[in-house]
């Protein structure tokens, strides 16, 4: 298995394969949504793009991201775990680096790659040798004190998405106060408040994410 990790650090004009972003999260939390989002404002960014999904046993998220005719189908792969969805972008990751390089070899121009992992609980994270940089996704609706409970994909991804933030009115919760949380367990690292089906905050998603892995 090649290091992912060391060929991040080598800059993208070498043409030495595309960074590779992790998105996970609970289930429904809304990662598939998010990614709908990214891929229009990825494009205006003139960001060369492909994504890797992956479900239980089925084929669901990609043929939803193939119907949508946001991207080219054949950029879209997928992945089924056939497990726990943590098994394969962390213990054994081996079968979504063969998509992501099925990915390069198809579209050598692939600058980046997103890995949906499939929903999951809030121990999930990602193995680096998979991912230069990951995105744990999280929703308002599950719950005001989930950052609370320090669920490892809370604390140690590179940014933390806090989805579903239209919703906080309807399940009472303080968003205000659920962000504050998060910042504390996460010592001020990055979060950001999105409504992946308004849009709100995509924007800013999308940035922090050109400038981690594509320094632009
Ligand atoms: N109100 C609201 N609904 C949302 C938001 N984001 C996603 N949803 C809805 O939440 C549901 C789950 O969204 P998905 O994007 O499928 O979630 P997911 O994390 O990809 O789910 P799995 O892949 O099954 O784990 C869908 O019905 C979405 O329309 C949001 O910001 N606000
Ligand atoms: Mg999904």
């Amino acid at each position: 298995m090649h290091d992912r990790h060391a060929l991040s650090a080598i800059p993208k004009t070498s043409g030495i394969g595309a960074a590779r972003v992790g998105i996970g999260g609970p289930v429904g939390s809304g990662k598939t949504a998010l990614i709908e989002r990214l891929i229009p404002v990825l494009a205006l960014r003139g960001i060369d793009l492909a994504v890797v999904t992956n479900d239980l046993v089925t084929k669901e998220d990609a043929e939803r991201l193939r119907r949508s005719g946001l991207i080219d189908p054949a950029r879209v792969s997928a992945v089924e775990a056939g497990a726990c969805p943590h098994t394969v972008i962390r213990e054994d990751p081996t079968l979504n680096i063969a998509a992501g390089d099925g990915l390069e070899r198809k579209f050598p121009g692939v600058e980046l790659i997103i890995f949906e992992s499939g929903g999951d609980n809030l121990a999930s994270t990602f193995s680096l040798d998979l991912v230069d940089w990951w995105i744990f996704v999280i929703d308002v609706a599950g719950g005001g004190d989930i950052p609370r409970k320090r669920g490892p994909g809370v604390l140690r991804c590179d940014l933390l998405v806090i989805n579903k933030i239209d919703l906080a009115p309807f399940v009472g919760v303080d968003l205000e106060a659920m962000i504050a949380e998060a910042r504390a367990v996460r010592e001020n690292r990055p979060i950001l408040p999105t409504n992946a089906r308004s849009g709100a905050g995509v924007e800013a998603v999308a940035e922090a994410m050109s400038q981690a892995v594509l320094f632009r």
